[in-house]
């Protein structure tokens, strides 16, 4: 141990931040955790070492952190969200803890980069998309605010699927994240607790009298706790994000196991755990699945019991649970939650109705992330009933309680009791988990200023009419660290020496940059590392598809999920339209532009999936026409996850946002290309529009119906078919496509997705076709104005301050949470 040199008495090799003690440690831990020595170790090894390592470091901060909570008995928000994409954790951290260049140095003296130390981290991919990122970008702010927060979700054994293309289609791979070890989390063996499922109720009299409820399930299973801390960034606190896995519980194993039925004991031990094995990969939700009924039942129940017996432990009686914690419903996932703390309060607590109800109600806030009817959650009254049937118990007379209440405010009006009941009863009968988080909610919001106003006027209108106050909104907001730092450290660095440092904790600062936007010198710079994170996307996409992109060409990019409603194909029009008019005039003056696409479908999502191949099929006759060669390139970069997103954003030069108007809630890649210093051509949705106010009209490519026009041309009946008709460009772009232009002169293939735009065409892509067309134009002739262009693109990060994660947690928090920070110290 020698070679490590001496470590001074204050450098404790578990703590110390020097580089000595960095590189002391590391090695220590290579070979006493690890169990490696330095000539054999692998890459993944040092990771792993240097993981540790940081871990030892987040744990004191993280000790600290809850002791001083406990001790000033802080007010906490628990966040309850199915899905959380943290990203990878190392750089992360050590940004956190600022030891990123002492820890650069510690590794360089092992003989290895940091940087590809960094690579050898596995995706935590325990989200679908937007709204799994949300989460974990709230959970950096929260810690970063000082504020006290836990996030409790469910530790998927298998994330989200890895995307494989194979001739151009999806292919899903399993994602076996946890396969080399997790050194982030640490199982807290002692923090479990059981949940019941299926079974019966039984009334019996309690010791006053009084008739009281138990529910005798038909099997228990156990959730136990697995910690990971999210340190905040230049501060001393460190929260956690609480992920349950499921697992057997004893006590049920015996039984077969004395009756000598030893293979039947281990079944159930499989089974049980089967419940945390598998994230289901549709960011809507499985009506109809047990399992996933299961398993958010199976985190929301262990984090309540959780946060339960947190406050007890603290010597406050249950009166003041509300005082203590505030509980965010991300989205209906966890609604369940409303009905699990009434059973919890009533049958365990001995609580009487009306308080545990006063209680409940002040307990909960519910955000809501769309406007989909087929994404409002539901789920059959008898598979409810088959399940959890004390909580069908607890709805329906929260209902009963509910519409009694309704009926006096509005008399003579039936048919709003039944818009309104928790029960869907038109057809067989369901469950409204949306109408659950309502009721059960302090405050309803959504995520964007149009989407707020929409869910008010739209699918929970009659809610807003009932309790206008509960409504309120919280546009949506990205971590400037991850999407920042982290991802594009050339640009942040000329961002603190431009506009001072200190925008990282504080977005607005950003806006320092606005004077220099006008300064011609340091436009070279700025293009110099857009140019960088161009060429490096350049060698990823290379190294990935085997083809090989300009990268001084136009970046024009749109990664997020597959979906109709985003529109993807809508781009794809327009990659034919231009394609097909360069080959007519070969001497187009237009710029050299590479389409980069990304995102994952849904497995079960046909459309979807035949837009992925669309996307590979328009590539593959576009990259090898030699009469477009240079100027057009067509590349999907295959599994979108957030480490390939932190390598994509820095390098867009346009930033994709083309759903239809109405269709998005918010959206954050928005957010994440425009503080890269993409400008976007988007449609007025989600959070577009406010971006478009905050960066302003002139930097923003708008093009498109409104939401308004959107509802409007609906209702008069909107014909598809008329606008191919009438429109020679589209028609020319949808009949090469239906003629087999790109699928080999197959024209079966892509049929469904003609026959439907022709036909149907729910998101209107005809209808905003030729503005898109128009836009597109626009667009052109601005890139190839270099100077104006980067004016531009430096506008946009100079005033994208707005949308940073850390301002909307702070709406949060004064106006839902009432949380205030706590200062820890060291
Ligand atoms: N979103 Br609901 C998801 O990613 N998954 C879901 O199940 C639901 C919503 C997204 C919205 O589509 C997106 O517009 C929004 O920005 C994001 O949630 C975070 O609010």
């Amino acid at each position: 141990m020698d070679e490590t040199g001496p470590l001074t008495e204050h450098e404790p090799t578990r703590t110390g931040l020097s580089v000595d003690a960095l590189h002391r440690a590391l090695l220590d831990n290579l070979f006493y955790v690890v169990g490696r020595f330095p000539a054999v170790a692998t890459r993944q090894d040092y990771y792993r070492a240097l993981a540790f390592t940081v871990r030892d470091r987040l744990l004191h901060r993280w000790l600290r952190t809850v002791q001083t909570y406990k001790e000033e008995r802080s007010r906490t928000v628990c966040y309850l969200s199915a899905e959380y994409l943290p990203g990878p954790q190392l750089g992360h951290n050590l940004l956190a803890l600022g030891i990123f260049d002492n820890t650069r140095e510690a590794v360089r003296r092992v003989g290895l980069e940091l940087d590809d130390l960094i690579e050898e981290e596995a995706e935590p991919g325990l989200g679908n998309g937007g709204l799994g990122r949300l989460a974990a970008c709230y959970l950096d702010s929260l810690a970063t605010l000082q504020r006290p927060a836990i996030g409790y979700g469910l530790r998927y054994e298998f994330g989200i699927f890895r995307q494989r293309i194979d001739n151009g289609w999806q292919v899903e791979v399993s994602d076996s994240w946890l396969r080399d070890g997790n050194p982030w989390e640490l199982r807290r063996p002692h923090i479990a607790f059981e949940i019941g499922l299926g079974g019966h109720t039984e009334r019996y009299l309690d010791h006053h009298g009084h008739t009281r409820v138990r529910w005798v399930p038909g099997e228990t299973i156990r959730g136990v706790a697995h910690d990971t801390a999210i340190p905040g960034y230049g501060v001393f606190n460190s929260n956690l994000l609480r992920l349950w896995a499921a697992e057997a519980t004893e006590s049920f194993d015996f039984g077969s196991f004395n009756a000598g039925d030893y293979q039947g004991a281990v079944r159930r031990k499989i089974r049980s755990e089967t419940i945390s094995r598998v994230l289901y990969p549709n960011d809507e939700p499985e009506t109809g699945k047990r399992l996933r009924l299961i398993q958010g039942y199976l985190f929301v129940s262990c984090s309540l019991q959780d946060m339960l017996r947190i406050h007890l432990a603290g010597g406050e009686g249950l009166d003041r649970f509300p005082q203590r914690f505030v509980v965010q419903l991300n989205d209906t996932h966890p609604a369940i939650a409303v009905a699990e703390l009434m059973r919890l309060l009533l049958d365990k607590h001995g609580m009487e109705w009306e308080s545990a109800w006063d209680l409940t109600r002040r307990t909960f806030a519910y955000t809501n992330h769309t406007l989909l009817p087929e994404a409002l959650e539901k789920w059959s009254l008898t598979l409810f009933e088959e399940t959890l049937p004390r909580h069908l118990e607890i709805i329906l007379e929260i209902n009963q309680y509910f519409l009694d209440e309704v009926r006096m405010r509005f008399p003579h009006d039936e048919a709003l009791t039944t818009r309104l009941s928790l029960i869907d009863e038109t057809g067989p009968r369901y469950v409204r988990m949306a109408h659950l988080a309502c009721v059960g909610s302090f405050s309803i919001n959504g995520v964007a200023r149009l989407h707020t106003a929409l869910l008010a006027d739209t699918v929970l209108r009659d809610f807003h009419t009932l309790w206008p106050e509960r409504f309120n909104n919280k546009t949506n907001g990205i971590s400037p660290r991850r999407f920042g730092n982290l991802s594009n450290p050339d640009l942040c660095a000329l961002l603190s020496r431009v506009a001072g440092p200190g925008w990282a904790a504080d977005a607005e600062r950003l806006r320092l940059l606005e004077p220099h936007a006008h300064r011609r010198e340091i436009y070279p710079e700025w293009r110099r590392i857009k140019l960088e994170r161009k060429r490096a996307l350049a060698r990823y996409v290379a190294d990935q598809t085997g083809i090989v992109v300009d990268p001084e060409s136009m970046f024009d990019i749109q990664v997020k999920r597959i979906h109709e409603y985003k529109r993807q194909h809508l781009n794809v029009l327009h990659i034919i339209a231009l394609y097909s008019r360069i080959k007519m005039d070969p001497t187009l003056d237009a710029a050299p532009r590479t389409f980069v696409f990304g995102g994952k479908a849904a497995p079960g999502y046909k459309m979807a999936k035949l837009i992925i191949k669309l996307i590979h099929s328009v590539g593959e006759v576009v990259n090898r026409d030699p009469a477009v060669r240079d100027r057009l390139r067509v590349v999907f970069v295959p599994d979108f996850n957030v480490k390939v997103a932190q390598r994509i954003y820095p390098a867009a030069d346009l930033s994709e946002q083309i759903s239809l108007a109405g269709m998005e809630a918010s959206g954050t890649g928005n957010m994440k290309f425009a503080l890269n210093g993409a400008l976007t051509i988007g449609t007025l949705d989600g959070a577009n529009v406010e971006i478009r106010e905050e960066v302003g009209a002139e930097n923003f490519f708008l093009f498109g119906l409104t939401s308004a026009e959107v509802q409007a041309r609906k209702r008069s009946g909107y014909c598809p078919y008329d606008c191919y008709r009438e429109n020679p460009v589209l028609r020319e772009a949808i009949d090469l496509l239906a003629d087999g232009l790109f699928s080999h002169g197959d024209r079966a293939l892509f049929r469904p997705l003609v026959d439907h735009l022709l036909q149907q065409d729910d998101y209107m892509l005809l209808a905003d076709f030729q503005s898109y067309i128009d836009c597109q134009d626009r667009v052109d002739r601005a890139f190839r104005d270099a100077d104006s262009w980067t004016r531009m693109s430096m506008l946009n990060v100079a005033r994208i301050g707005r949308f940073s994660s850390d301002r909307v947690v702070q709406e949060y928090c004064r106006e839902i949470w009432r949380l205030e920070p706590v200062t820890i110290r060291p």
